[in-house]
């Protein structure tokens, strides 16, 4: 029988990690590359040393902490997640993944087992993409998806680059980005939705994702005065800005309930009483099951958009500047996460992702797959973001059954 994932030890690692970045809330707060992020990963790397873990750390940030398989030659079986947070996170998203994860090599080593294949074990860096975009900075750079000078150059509001901030948490690698030599990777992380916990399912086995597409917008008027401007000689960019953004919730809507649409960032200029703004940036994403209808439902946004330009005499210039799935995980790996759930008298339920997640990189490259827990009343990215520890323990569990049948054991040094 494989050794038992020592719980307690888990949650108190989740909420360890809960106690940097905390929110008034109860929440978590770790952008991309901050103080919160930098320590949260100090301590993170701490535990991994502790346990004679290789660390590694790519330019970008990415790190790998590698235990070593009776055979090295053989490629790693890989896992983890992300440690870095939205601005109103809760303290289990990516969080869950990187310390089950951890859970797994832990609990291997209570037990004295040395699997045969190495492991790995992955924080990737800025998953969220709240402070530098795009989500999955990290993993697409790894991937190959994103030049690792475009990443460097990406700035947040207040104009810091990813390569400065990189520089002043002490987070850029030596390693060259590039993907790793694995056999497999494997995420555990929360739902993030209601749909486990209403059809009362243990483990979440996702089969697949959302294809999402991303737009930064600009729109460009004319800088006028509240005043003495009668409304009919407005170029006025934040007005626009307000029918853009009930335009993409509309095309959401229209799209249920298999499409989202959201505008979730803005920026206005001059932003100044008695100043007609002039320039309103805009970031929305639409995202469908399907990507035709992904597609379609960018074309019904560039329609309205055109619309708005041309009644109010403003330029939108358009960035579709990143997209992400939709793929279809490794079905070999899910049938194993699916049998190993089973071998532990738990409920399973095939789920699509509409999240981001470094898989979604990932899958291209090496079989993967990943494993939901649920997620209380589908909170997320809210400071009320809840797993119970037994939610987690038991997503972890199967994470570690899995990985021991992909890594095999055997005696050895
Ligand atoms: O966009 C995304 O879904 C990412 O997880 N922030
Ligand atoms: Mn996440
Ligand atoms: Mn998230």
């Amino acid at each position: 029988m494989n050794p038992t994932i020592n719980a307690d030890r888990l949650w108190q690692s989740i909420m360890d990690i809960a106690e940097i970045g905390p929110t008034p809330e109860g929440g978590s707060r770790r952008l991309a590359l901050t103080a919160e992020d930098a320590a949260a990963r100090t301590l993170f790397l701490r535990w991994c040393q502790a346990l004679g873990l290789h660390h590694q750390q790519d330019a970008i940030g990415n790190m790998f902490l590698h235990r070593t398989g009776i055979d090295m030659a053989t490629p790693a079986v890989a896992f983890g997640s992300h440690l870095d947070t939205v601005p109103t996170g809760g303290r289990f998203d990516g969080v869950a993944g990187v310390l089950a994860g951890l859970g797994v090599i832990r609990t291997l080593d209570d037990a004295g087992i040395r699997t045969r294949a190495p492991l790995e074990l992955v924080n990737w860096m800025n998953e969220e993409g709240s402070r530098f975009r795009p989500a999955m900075m990290g993993s697409r750079v790894a991937a190959g998806e994103l030049p690792l000078d475009v990443a460097l150059a990406m700035t947040d509001d207040d104009g810091v680059s990813v390569a400065q901030a990189l520089a002043d948490s002490g987070q850029a690698g030596s390693l060259t980005p590039a993907p790793r030599d694995w056999s497999a990777w494997l995420e555990l992380h929360i739902e993030q939705g209601p749909v486990m916990e209403a059809t009362g399912a243990d483990i979440g086995i996702v089969v697949g994702t959302m294809h999402a597409r991303y737009f930064q917008l600009a729109i460009t008027g004319e800088p006028s005065h509240v005043g003495p401007t009668e409304m009919n000689r407005r170029h006025d960019s934040l007005a626009a800005a307000a029918e853009v953004i009930l335009a993409v919730e509309r095309i959401g809507l229209t799209a249920e309930p298999f499409g989202r649409a959201s505008a979730s960032w803005i920026e206005n200029i001059p932003n100044a009483r008695g100043n007609v703004p002039h320039i309103t940036r805009l970031h929305c994403d639409v995202r469908h099951n399907s990507a035709d209808e992904a597609v379609a439902m960018e074309a019904s946004l560039r329609r309205a958009l055109s619309d708005i330009a041309r009644r109010r005499g403003v330029r939108i210039d358009v960035d579709p500047y990143a997209t992400f799935g939709p793929i279809v995980f490794d079905t070999k790996l899910g049938a194993l996460l699916r049998g190993k759930a089973a071998g532990r008298q738990l409920s399973t339920r095939d789920m699509i992702a509409a999240a981001g997640h470094d898989s979604v990189l990932m899958a291209p490259l090496v079989p993967s797959a990943m494993l939901f827990v649920p997620s209380v009343a589908g909170i997320t990215h809210n400071p009320k973001e809840y797993s119970t520890k037994e939610q987690i323990a038991r997503g972890t569990q199967v994470l570690l059954d899995a990985v021991l049948e992909l890594a095999g054991t055997g005696a050895g040094p």
